[in-house]
């Protein structure tokens, strides 16, 4: 390809990959500007490292297991990441909490895509807790990564309704199907330079958020299967 450089993006995960699969897709369909230099997985064997191999990405295990304290798998990662000088870091799926010197190092350039509409229901099984809250709304949120796990300034939220007859797992899958809307989208923001903090919150185009509106829970032609490929 010809042009101007594009800016460098790496991506962490842990497991599937449908986000990272998102995020190739606009980047091949023209809508992010971004050159993905490399995926590295906490976890060996990952569907979302054969999707890197597939795409012509290099990829990289940093497996948590072998290392004996969490600083020293940052550290670890850390080094991996800066062998290809990103611009952005983007966790899709990452499972591993990171630590103050990883969150320092990357500050206003690391990016999370939560399965919540947050501040509601930071953590894990964010899903099956939104149900036993009976919580009519449901959605996801990607953040700028701070100290605070899943607590950093929101950069965009999809909301869907809740339907009677949600497992978890239907519910999983309505909101991956958002994901893989706004992720690709907020990635496109950051990196032609549209995004700014003021007073911890984040504004587009020096603008607040715009209303996203709710969205239907039908799937979309085209959208990623869920579960492994
Ligand atoms: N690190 C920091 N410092 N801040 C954030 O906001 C982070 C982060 C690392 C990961 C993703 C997050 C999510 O979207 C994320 C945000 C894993 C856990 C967790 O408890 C929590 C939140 C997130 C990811 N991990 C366990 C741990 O001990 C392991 C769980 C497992 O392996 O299943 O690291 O939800
Ligand atoms: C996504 O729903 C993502 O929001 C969530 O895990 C799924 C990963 O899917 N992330 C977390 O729960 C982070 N703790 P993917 O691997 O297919 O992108």
């Amino acid at each position: 390809m010809s042009g101007a450089p594009r800016d460098g993006v790496v991506v962490l995960i842990s497991g599937r990959g449908s986000n990272l699969q998102a995020i190739i897709d606009a980047v091949r369909a023209g809508q992010v500007p971004a050159d993905i230099r490399a995926v590295i997985s906490s976890e060996p064997g990952t569907p979302g490292l054969a999707r890197a191999r597939t795409a012509g990405i290099p990829s990289h295990v940093v497996n948590f297991r072998d290392f004996t304290t969490r600083e020293e798998f940052d550290r670890a990662l850390m080094q991996q990441i800066d062998g290809y000088q990103p611009r952005l870091v983007v966790l899709a799926g990452f499972m591993r909490i990171l630590g103050k010197n990883f969150i320092d190092h990357y500050a206003g350039r690391l990016l999370n895509i939560h399965p919540s509409l947050l501040p509601e229901f930071p953590g894990l099984n964010t899903h099956a807790r939104a149900l036993r809250n009976g919580a009519k709304y449901h959605g996801a949120s990607v953040h700028f990564v701070t100290h605070e796990v899943d607590g950093g300034p929101v950069i965009i939220q999809a909301v869907i309704p809740v339907l009677p007859d949600d497992s978890p797992e239907t519910l999983a899958e309505g909101v991956l199907n958002q994901e893989h809307r706004i992720y690709p989208l907020a990635i496109q923001w950051f990196l032609e330079g549209r995004l700014s903090i003021e007073d911890g919150r984040v504004l587009l185009d020096g603008q607040p958020r715009p209303e996203q509106g709710l969205f239907q829970r039908e799937s979309t032609p085209g959208d990623i299967p869920a579960g492994p490929i």
